[in-house]
């Protein structure tokens, strides 16, 4: 048996790890991370290295299908390639004819290999390019656009040379990134300083020199205090603040934090006022290599985006903002003197007609980034027919039915729809709903487009096909590719993925041998760039804390603080988030990710669940409107009295998943008609505005 070894890159999560395949007769011998990555170390997290179990899973979408029955009955007629993509063809064609191009939306998970999927829908017609976004980062990206005039990915974390790290509603140490995770306990090693700020005890709160266990959703009191110390105490960085933040903004910022002193947060956060000065004086002593993360899954409270904001600003004082140890500018190709790749997305002109979501031009949306828009208000426009219908709806990668709150109210949403089409390597409660399948080769089984990381330190890297696929599936440039060819759109007609390569590289002045010895190429850097006139995408080129844009869709920039409701009477606020064993929805069938963690479970204040007689292990119900599912306690001590929590992605009710189904409950589902609960500023879905009650059974 010939062993080999073939560069990929782990497609378990959404972070898309650099790693190493050691494979044999088409079978999987050994999975690692890419020894030539930086940070990575060789090391993939549990679920990168539960891959194969991906590749055995014989519980996934084998072959493509068309709906016999019902949409969600779950009948199907396995069809051939060709009768899959000539259905799916003909039907674009036909609503395209009917309705124009800009009927059809498609939605997918971002990140680096998008270009396909996106070019194909421009090629199209359509300006309705769409993602997940609104229930993750649409608060962090808009929050670093309303400061700095560009999006979140232009600044770095640089946790390797950080002093000081402060992570809230940021779970570093289980919501895994394997280089964060190994670059922050690298600097940890070297005496850096960790700050946790949660509602509950993580791994990352036992590994943190602070803890502060915060009152659910009053995280925007206690940045603003943490504001008011620095700007009252002279502790923020003056040389920067007149560099670099626009003329007056500062002036605005003091008086606006004036009555957000310690005191008054410690009232609405249940943490000390002392605490919260002595976190200021910590940081002002670190910075500027200090990071206070922004957070990443901040879809969740009607003030989330101020969280954000308030975040940025605290490190924009601390002179955080393009500093070694802080948030450095990420580098692209050309900053570091090299050509970037060839784009598949600009062989075609943009659509003429305006986005069905409004972003960008719908008053009260023009703050807001026209990029991918907010899928959550297409949802709207397939409900009304307003601004113009969308009849077809291609959800790549994304499973909105698990990832927005409240799948009955989705599906009634979806239900003028003429097409639904899922791309998807796992079966999902989208996928089930769906008209057309077509089923994706796992990672492992296909090759993508080389894409670039861009950072300190920006490469290339390439996935290739590490073995053949064991069922009829196909990676998704064959399924666009042969989709363009039915329809007649020639630009998309690659013959191989060695030609799209060559297309991509074209002006790089590399070629696809030069990944041969480390499956990367390395464009340049370390690179950090300092702050110059350039760097600012604002009105006035430094950053703006009142930005023109939200003020003028009617909204305002130093928004007051306005506390959280408490929770009513015999209710808890629901809280979820992630853990180490388990991606989003799609792992729970993984059976190696399954046997190590099969449900989720309620975590509950210890004094509350003794109120209630509840006991550790024991089932409960949970309860919100019609939903009611049933979990095992987890009585704890290490959670604020106000919430419960829960692992999201469980509760899978689909027969095709043996083992997932039936197992946990699904947080998604304790959020009643929650899509339509979203923030005017920050564009996120606020999903712990909820309210649960918790009975023993
Ligand atoms: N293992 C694993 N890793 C992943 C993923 C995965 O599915 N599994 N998904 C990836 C993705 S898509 C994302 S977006 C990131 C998410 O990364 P994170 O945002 O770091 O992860 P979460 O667990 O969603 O949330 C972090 C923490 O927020 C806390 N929290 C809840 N409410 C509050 C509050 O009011 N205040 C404060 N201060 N804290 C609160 C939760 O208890 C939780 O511990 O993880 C990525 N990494
Ligand atoms: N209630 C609640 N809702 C949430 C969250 C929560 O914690 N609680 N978390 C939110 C967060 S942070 C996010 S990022 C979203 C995530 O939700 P989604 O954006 O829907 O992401 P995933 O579940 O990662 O993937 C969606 C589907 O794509 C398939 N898939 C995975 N990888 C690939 C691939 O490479 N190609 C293709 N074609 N398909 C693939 C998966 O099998 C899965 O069925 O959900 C959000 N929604
Ligand atoms: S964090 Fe884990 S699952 Fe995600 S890409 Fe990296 S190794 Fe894979
Ligand atoms: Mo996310």
């Amino acid at each position: 048996m010939e062993r080999k070894q073939v560069y990929s890159v782990c497609g378990m999560c959404t972070v898309r790890c650099p790693m190493m395949a050691t494979v044999a007769d088409n079978t999987v011998v050994h999975l690692q991370g890419n020894p030539h990555a930086a940070g990575i170390k060789g090391a993939l997290c549990a679920r990168g290295a539960a891959g194969g179990a991906l590749i055995a899973d014989d519980e996934r979408p084998q072959f493509p299908m068309i709906r016999a029955g019902e949409r969600g009955e779950g009948k199907w007629r396995k069809v051939s390639w060709d009768e899959a993509l000539a259905y799916v063809a003909g039907k674009l064609s036909g609503i395209k004819d009917a309705h124009g191009a800009r009927s059809i939306l498609l939605s997918d998970r971002g990140g680096p290999f998008r270009d396909m999927h996106r070019a194909f829908l421009k090629a199209v017609g359509s300006p309705n390019y769409c993602n997940h976004d609104a229930a993750c980062a649409r608060n962090v990206q808009h929050a670093a656009l309303s400061l700095f005039g560009f999006g979140r990915k232009d600044v770095a974390y640089d946790y390797k040379s950080s002093k000081h790290v402060v992570l809230q509603t940021r779970n570093i140490f289980e919501a895994i990134n394997v280089k964060e995770v190994n670059d922050l306990l690298d600097a940890r090693e070297s005496g850096a300083k960790i700050t946790c700020i949660d509602v509950r005890s993580t791994v990352t709160a036992a590994k943190a020199d602070n803890f502060f266990m915060i009152r659910p959703g009053t995280d925007y009191a206690f940045n603003l205090a943490v504001i008011h110390v620095l700007l009252a105490k002279g502790l923020y960085d003056r040389e920067f603040a007149s560099a670099w933040i626009k003329e007056r903004d500062l002036e605005a910022l003091k008086t606006f934090v004036e009555p957000y002193g310690p005191e008054f947060a410690a009232a609405e956060t249940g943490i000390p006022a002392k605490r919260i000065e002595a976190l200021a004086s910590q940081l002002a002593a670190a910075a500027p290599a200090v990071i206070w993360h922004p957070g990443w899954m901040t879809a969740r409270y009607g003030d989330s985006f101020n969280v954000c904001r308030s975040a940025y600003i605290i490190n924009i004082l601390l002179g955080a903002i393009g500093a070694k140890g802080g948030l450095p500018l990420t580098n692209k190709a050309a900053h570091v003197g090299k050509k970037g790749l060839k784009t598949l997305v600009g062989l075609f002109p943009k659509p003429e007609d305006k986005r069905v979501d409004g972003v960008g031009w719908m008053e009260g949306r023009t703050h807001f980034d026209t990029g991918p828009g907010l899928v959550n208000l297409a949802y709207e426009a397939i409900e009304t027919g307003e601004p113009y219908p969308i009849k077809a709806y291609i959800a790549h990668r994304h499973d909105p039915l698990m990832a927005f709150p409240d799948s009955a109210d989705v599906k009634r949403r979806w239900k003028n729809l003429e097409l639904l089409v899922s791309v998807t390597f796992s079966w999902s409660d989208t996928a089930w709903f769906s008209d057309v399948v077509l089923p994706m080769s796992p990672y492992l089984e296909r090759e993508s487009m080389i894409a670039t990381k861009s950072g300190v330190s920006p490469s290339l890297f390439v996935r290739r096909r590490a073995l053949e696929p064991r069922f009829d599936t196909r990676a998704d440039w064959e399924i666009y590719r042969d989709l363009a060819r039915v329809m007649g759109i020639k630009e998309l007609d690659f013959a191989s993925i060695k030609d799209i390569w060559a297309f991509q590289l074209a002006d790089t002045g590399y070629a696809i041998d030069d990944f041969e010895a480390t499956g990367m190429v390395k464009l340049g850097g370390p690179l950090y760039r300092p702050v110059d006139e350039k760097t600012f995408k604002t009105g006035s080129g430094k950053i703006e804390f009142i930005n023109p844009k939200l003020e003028a869709d009617g909204l305002v920039s130093l928004a007051p603080y306005v506390a959280p409701a408490s929770p009513p009477e015999g209710r808890f606020r629901v809280s979820f988030g992630r853990v180490g064993l388990h991606t989003q929805g799609h792992t729970v069938n993984n059976p190696l990710l399954f046997a190590q963690m099969p449900e989720n479970v309620l975590w509950i204040n210890s004094d509350e669940a003794q109120k209630r007689g509840i006991a550790d292990g024991a089932v409960v119900e949970v309860r919100n409107g019609s939903y009611a599912g049933r979990l095992k306690a987890k009585v704890t001590e290490g959670i604020h009295p106000e919430t419960v929590f829960m692992v999201h992605g469980f509760g899978h009710t689909l027969p095709v998943e043996s083992r997932a189904r039936g197992r946990g409950v699904a947080d998604n589902e304790l959020m009643p008609q929650g899509i339509a609960n979203w923030d005017k500023s920050g564009g996120g879905v606020s999903m712990q505005e909820h309210f649960v009650t918790v009975t023993p059974v």
